[in-house]
C-alpha cells in the first residue's frame, strides 16, 4: 500500500492492483480506498501500456461493486425458473444442496450428465482453470470446448505458426503501413490507440477492413468496407497479386515455409474483380491496397477477432496471417503480424493436479442443443460461472427453452443477477477482482500481473477458488497437501510459474516481460511449430474444413433474410459483464438505403427477425455501417431491447470453417416497422 496521494481524503490510501477482465490490455490499475470503500479507480504506470490511464468501464466498476444488482449472499430458488422467487440461504445450505445433486447425478445418469459451462470473465490463472478444472476433471464431467471466442483465430495462429508471439503496442510506430483487420482499437483495446497515433505522426499509412465505419477507419488512409464474412476473398487476391507480379518472397518461403503452392493454387481463382464482386469492394480498392501492402515496410497486419466470427472465419484468418509470410514482412521493428499474445509467456498450468478426462466434450456454442432432454446423455447438473450464458450464447431462444427444463438443476455463481441467474437453482455470489488474488496475463501487451485484494469481499461473497475448493474437500476429491482456497492456489501458482516469472510477481507484482515486451518476428522468436517453419497450407486444417482449406463458404442469406446483423464490442460492457449499469438507449443502426427500401424513419420502432425469433428496439439511420449490413452491440441483457430478446436470439449455432467457432456475425434477418 502507498500512503495518501495529495488529492485523496486524508483517510485513503491508495492500492496497486490489476484488470482482469477479457481485454487484451490487462490494465495496472491505483484504486484509491477510503474507510475500507472504494472511491476511484485509476489506471497506473506499473504496465508499460496503460500510461496511467483506463476505459470509461472499469472507472464505473464500483457501481457494479455495490450496486443494487451485485449478489451478497446465496440464494436458493423457491418459485419457477426464468423469475427471481429467491430465498437467502446459507453457504452450508448451498453448497449442502449442490453436493447433493452432484452425488444423484453421478449415481443415476453418471458424471457426464454434469456441465460446467464457464468462459473468460476473470481470465486470471486463479479465478479460471484452478480448483475449478481439479473438480470437474476429477469428477469425470462432461468437458467443454470453449469455442465462443478466439476458437478459429487459435486454431490457425497454432497451425500456422504455433503461436509465435506477435507484435506489441511499443512496436506499431515502427511500422510504415499497418492494416487494422476486423479490430476496433477505440473500443475493444484503447491502449493500442496512441500507438497507432504515433505511427501515423511518423508517417505510416493505416488500412482498416471493417463492415462499419470506426474512429480508426475516420482517420485512416484507405477503409475497406467489406461485406462481413469475405475477408477471406480479400487476402486470397492479395495473395493471388503476390503470387502472380512475381511480388512473393520467394527466398523467405523456401527457407522458412511449407505450403506455399497449394496456398497460391487454392488464391488462383481470386482476381481482384471476382474479389470484388463477393466482398462488395471496388477492384481498384482493393488492388490498390494490395500494391500498399506488397511496396510496404515495415508492415503489420493487426488481426483481430471481428474476422473470425463468420462461417469463413478460420480461412480468413489463415490467409491473413498468411500475408507476411509470402510477401516477405518479417525480420525488421514493426513488420509481421499481430494477434493474441497469451501463449508468448510459454505457462503451462502445472498447478492443476488432473489430467483431462476422455469423457464427452459439449461446444459451447451449442448450448441449447446440449440442454435438450433428448441428449445422450442429457445434462442434468449444469454450473454457470465466468460466464452468462442466457446473454452471450448463440441461439438465445433455445439456449433458454433449456434452462427452462424442470429436470435440469443449475447452479450460477456470479458477481451479479446476471440473465442467466433467472434460471438458476442455487445462487452463489462470487468476489470481483477487487476483492482477492489474480494472476493478469495480458494477450495484447506482454505483460503479467498480480492482483490483490483492494477491499474485503462484499458481503458473503466468495472466490472461485475457495468454492470449488470446498466443493471438491465435501465430495472427497481432494488429496493432501492439494490448495484447497484462493491463498493456497495463488502460493502453489507462484511456486510453479518459471522463477523469472515468479520471482517478478511477489517481488513487484509485475514480471519482466520476455524480449523486454517487444519481440521481432523472425529476429527474436519464430514459429514454435515442430519445424520452426511456417504451415500456409496445414494438411489437418484442409481435412477440418467443409470444402477444404481457403475455399470461400457462401452467404447464407435469403431473399426473406437478406441483412447480415454484426454485433461488435461496444465501449458499455466488457461481453456482457457490466450491462446491469444504466446505459443509453440500445438501438439498431442501419444504413440509409437500407431504410429507405424499407420505409423506415429514425427513431422508429422495428422488429429484427429470422426464423429463430426476433428483437424489438428502436432504429438509428446513418451511414457508419455498410448497406445491407446492420449492427447491435454485442453483450446486451435481456432488458434493454422492448421484447426482452438480445442480438444473440437471432445468431445461429452453425459452426465455423475451423476451430468449431462461434457464427455470431453469420445472423442473417430481415427488419420491419412495428407500431408500439
Ligand atoms: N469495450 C469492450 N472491450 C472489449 C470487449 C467488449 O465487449 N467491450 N470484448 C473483449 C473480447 S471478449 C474480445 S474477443 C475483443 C474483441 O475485440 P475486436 O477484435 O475489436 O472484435 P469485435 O468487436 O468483435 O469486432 C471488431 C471489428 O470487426 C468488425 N467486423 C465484424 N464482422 C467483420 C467481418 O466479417 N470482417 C471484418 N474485417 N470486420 C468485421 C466489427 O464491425 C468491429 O468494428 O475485445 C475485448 N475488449
Ligand atoms: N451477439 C454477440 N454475442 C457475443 C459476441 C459477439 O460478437 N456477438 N462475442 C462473444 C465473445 S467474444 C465472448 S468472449 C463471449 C463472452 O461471454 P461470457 O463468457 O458469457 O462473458 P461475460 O458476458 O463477460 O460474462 C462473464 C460473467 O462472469 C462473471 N465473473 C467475472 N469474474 C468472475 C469470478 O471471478 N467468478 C465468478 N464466479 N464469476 C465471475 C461476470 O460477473 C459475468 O457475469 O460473448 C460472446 N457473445
Ligand atoms: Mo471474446
Amino acid at each position: 500500500m502507498r500512503p495518501t496521494e495529495p488529492h485523496a481524503p486524508p483517510t485513503a490510501t491508495v492500492v496497486g492492483t490489476a484488470c482482469p477482465l477479457d481485454c487484451p490490455d490487462a490494465c495496472s490499475l491505483s484504486v484509491t480506498v477510503s474507510e475500507g470503500r472504494i472511491t476511484a479507480i485509476d489506471g497506473s504506470d506499473a504496465n508499460a501500456v496503460t500510461r496511467g490511464y483506463i476505459c470509461a468501464k472499469v472507472r464505473r466498476f464500483p457501481e457494479r461493486v455495490y450496486g443494487a444488482s451485485r449478489l451478497r449472499y446465496p440464494l436458493a430458488r423457491t418459485g419457477p425458473r426464468g423469475r427471481p422467487s429467491f430465498a437467502r440461504v446459507s453457504w452450508d445450505e448451498a453448497l449442502q444442496l449442490i453436493v447433493d445433486r452432484v452425488e444423484d447425478a453421478r449415481r443415476n445418469w453418471g458424471a457426464e450428465s454434469i456441465l460446467p459451462f464457464c468462459y473468460g470473465g476473470s481470465n486470471g490463472f486463479i479465478t479460471h482453470d484452478g480448483l475449478d478444472a481439479l473438480l470437474f476433471r476429477r469428477l469425470g464431467a462432461s468437458r467443454l470446448a470453449r469455442t465462443v471466442c478466439a476458437a478459429p483465430t487459435g486454431a490457425a495462429n497454432l497451425a500456422l505458426y504455433g503461436k509465435m508471439p506477435s507484435v506489441t503496442y511499443h512496436d506499431y510506430p515502427a511500422a510504415s503501413l499497418i492494416v487494422i483487420w476486423g479490430f476496433n482499437p477505440s473500443v475493444s483495446g484503447i491502449h493500442a490507440v496512441p500507438f497507432l497515433r504515433e505511427a501515423r505522426q511518423r508517417g505510416a499509412r493505416i488500412v482498416v477492413v471493417d463492415p462499419r465505419s470506426t474512429p480508426t477507419s475516420r482517420g485512416a488512409d484507405l477503409h475497406l468496407a467489406v461485406r462481413p464474412g469475405t475477408d477471406l476473398v480479400v487476402a486470397l487476391a492479395v495473395h493471388r497479386y503476390l503470387f502472380e507480379e512475381g511480388l512473393a518472397d520467394q527466398t523467405f518461403l523456401e527457407a522458412h515455409a511449407t505450403g506455399a503452392n497449394e496456398l497460391r493454387q487454392r488464391a488462383a481463382e481470386w482476381t481482384f474483380e471476382r474479389a470484388a464482386e463477393v466482398s462488395g469492394v471496388d477492384a481498384a480498392v482493393l488492388r490498390e491496397f494490395a500494391e500498399w501492402y506488397a511496396q510496404a515496410s515495415p508492415a503489420l497486419v493487426r488481426c483481430g477477432w471481428g474476422v473470425e466470427r463468420n462461417r469463413n472465419g478460420g480461412s480468413a484468418v489463415c490467409a491473413i496471417l498468411a500475408l507476411p509470410a509470402v510477401a516477405g514482412k518479417f525480420g525488421v521493428r514493426g513488420g509481421g503480424y499481430a494477434m493474441s499474445n497469451s501463449a508468448s509467456w510459454g505457462v503451462e498450468r502445472t498447478w492443476v493436479g488432473a489430467d483431462e478426462p476422455a469423457t464427452r466434450v459439449v461446444n459451447m456454442n451449442r448450448l441449447g442443443r446440449a440442454l435438450d432432454a433428448s441428449a445422450e446423455p442429457a445434462v442434468k447438473l449444469l454450473f454457470v460461472y465466468n460466464c452468462n450464458p442466457a446473454a452471450t450464447i448463440p441461439d438465445q431462444q433455445r439456449v433458454i427453452r433449456g434452462l427452462e427444463r424442470e429436470d435440469l438443476f443449475t447452479v450460477v455463481f456470479d458477481q451479479v443477477f446476471t440473465d442467466t441467474a433467472h434460471y438458476a437453482d442455487v445462487v452463489l455470489p462470487a468476489t470481483t477482482f477487487l476483492e482477492g488474488y489474480d494472476v493478469v496475463r495480458g494477450y495484447g501487451s506482454l505483460s503479467m500481473q498480480l492482483a490483490q485484494p483492494v477491499v474485503d469481499p462484499i458481503g458473503e461473497a466468495r472466490s472461485n477458488a475457495d468454492v470449488f475448493g470446498e466443493l471438491a474437500e465435501r465430495l472427497g476429491l481432494l488429496n493432501e497437501g492439494e490448495p484447497r482456497g484462493e491463498l493456497d492456489l495463488m502460493l502453489a501458482i507462484l511456486r510453479d510459474l518459471p522463477p523469472a516469472i515468479g520471482d517478478g510477481l511477489r517481488e513487484r507484482r509485475t514480471a519482466d516481460p520476455p524480449w523486454d515486451g517487444t519481440p521481432v518476428q523472425f529476429v527474436d522468436v519464430f514459429p514454435r511449430t515442430a519445424d520452426e517453419k511456417v504451415h500456409l497450407f496445414p494438411e489437418h486444417l484442409d481435412a477440418e474444413h467443409p470444402l477444404g482449406l481457403y475455399r470461400y463458404l457462401p452467404d447464407p442469406a435469403t431473399p426473406e433474410h437478406p441483412l447480415s446483423l454484426i454485433s461488435p464490442a461496444s465501449d458499455r460492457t466488457v461481453s456482457s459483464t457490466l450491462g446491469e449499469l444504466p446505459r443509453p438507449e440500445v438501438k439498431l443502426q442501419m444504413h440509409p438505403d437500407d431504410a429507405a427500401s424499407r420505409g423506415l424513419a429514425d427513431g422508429e420502432d422495428v422488429r429484427i427477425f429470422n426464423g429463430l425469433g426476433e428483437v424489438r428496439c428502436r432504429v438509428q439511420i446513418g451511414a457508419r455501417v455498410r448497406s445491407g449490413t446492420v449492427v447491435l452491440p454485442k453483450g446486451l441483457w435481456r432488458s434493454h431491447t422492448a421484447n426482452g430478446n438480445t442480438g444473440t436470439t437471432l445468431v445461429p449455432d452453425t459452426l465455423t470453417d475451423l476451430g468449431g467457432g462461434a457464427c455470431f456475425n453469420d445472423a442473417r434477418v430481415q427488419v420491419e416497422r412495428v407500431s408500439r
